[in-house]
């Protein structure tokens, strides 16, 4: 098949599982044509099936705001026609299904448009009345509708009022990148003691990861046994975390990491991921945690019950409640039977449930359902 595949080139997990689900396509034998702003900065490797065309936004002095999105359905319409494309695969409904559906208007060639629905496209932007219209358009006539978990598929039909089914197709981790191993050493450049247990979070630092539960659940963990907090990323809360880590007089204990590649390298030196969201459609950063051997603990929200499962691959929590954050997190931190223990199912369920070849799977078979 000849595939085209839109999304958020920057960092993120839509735009990592969009390019991972190219790289996979490609290994497989299908042609991919990623169309994006930029490179998507997992497209590290050079693939001869894989063809990147650019979207240029010409700023034009008549126009207050360069016209992207018309820019992009062009460019969509030019690639479908040039490369004769059996499928357009977006990933958000807003703004990228609509783009598809003009491009697939404008071109000539036949095409079917598959949208992935990631999750902000919904809880956020579905609030506005104004765009609700505009995705449940882009969700209605899209030839096919995936989301990343249950939750969301229900919360989409129930915000959004749409009739399209939307078929469940669950995330997945690159398994070349992500598994267990031991880096003692990482943990020595950190200064970390090889008694201090190491918790991580990685986020945008956007409002709704609640860092400030992530900050709160270390202090009572640091309390009763000596641990380290490595917070990974950067977002619009960053400067309020470093406050709060400054008023808790956790300095020593926290480590601000900004954003950094090599996330599997920090996963191999943690003992336990926190994700204490207040939404998240699926929460990817636990399956990468959990390839690697890493339990989580996450809040009841969205998609998370969805990838943990409670006392056996990790923890769920009310949202906000970081008592039970810490107990768990303390439960298995001062027991290395039970740590093991959680761990070892954490990455069986990872290769039961969310394992790449799975999950490529459903995707070809939709796609191949479509072209029938
Ligand atoms: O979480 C974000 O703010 C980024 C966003 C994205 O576009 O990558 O994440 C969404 O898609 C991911 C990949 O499917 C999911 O793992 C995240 O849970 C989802 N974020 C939210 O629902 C808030």
């Amino acid at each position: 098949m000849k595939i085209g595949i839109t999304c958020y080139p920057s960092v993120g997990g839509s735009g990592i599982i969009a390019t991972e689900l190219g790289k996979l396509l490609a290994e497989n034998g299908h042609e991919i044509h990623f169309i994006t702003s930029d490179l998507p900065f997992r497209l590290d490797k050079i693939h001869p099936k894989i063809f990147f065309h650019q979207v240029e936004v010409n700023h034009y002095p008549v126009f207050q705001y360069p016209p992207y999105d018309l820019a992009l359905a062009s460019k969509m319409a030019e690639i479908i026609d040039q490369e004769k494309l059996d499928i357009l695969h977006v990933h958000y409904a807003i703004p990228h299904a609509i783009c598809a559906i003009l491009a697939r208007d404008i071109a000539e060639h036949k095409v079917k448009v598959v949208t992935t629905l990631h999750g902000t496209d919904i809880t956020v932007l579905g609030i506005d009345d104004t765009f609700k219209k505009m995705i449940r358009y882009g969700i209605e006539k899209s030839d096919a509708v995936t989301s990343v978990s249950e939750s969301l598929a229900k919360q989409t039909q129930e915000m959004i009022e749409t009739v399209k089914p939307i078929s469940v197709i669950y995330n997945f981790v690159n398994e070349k990148e992500y598994y267990p191993y031991e880096a003692p050493l990482m943990k020595q450049q950190f200064n970390i003691k090889p008694e201090e247990k190491v918790i991580i979070h990685i986020s945008n630092f956007r409002k709704v990861k609640r860092v400030p539960d992530i900050i709160q659940t270390f202090y009572k963990i640091n309390k009763q046994t000596p641990t380290k907090l490595l917070l990974i990323g950067d977002g619009p809360e960053y400067s309020n975390a470093k406050k709060l880590v400054k008023e808790l007089n956790l300095e020593d204990h926290v480590l601000f990491l900004g954003k950094q590649n090599n996330i599997s390298d920090l996963l191999a030196i943690s003992d336990l991921l926190l994700l204490l969201s207040e939404k998240e459609s699926f929460g990817l950063v636990l399956l990468e945690a959990m390839a690697c051997g890493v339990p989580c603990i996450g809040t009841d929200v969205g998609g998370i019950p969805e990838v943990i499962v409670h006392g056996e691959t990790g923890f769920i929590v009310d949202k906000g409640d970081t008592d039970a954050a810490a107990a768990h997190a303390l439960s298995m931190l001062t027991d290395s039977d039970y740590q093991k223990q959680l761990s070892v199912a954490a990455i069986r369920s990872v290769k039961e449930r969310f394992q790449s070849e799975i999950i490529l799977e459903q995707y070809i078979n939709l796609y191949k359902d479509l072209l029938n």
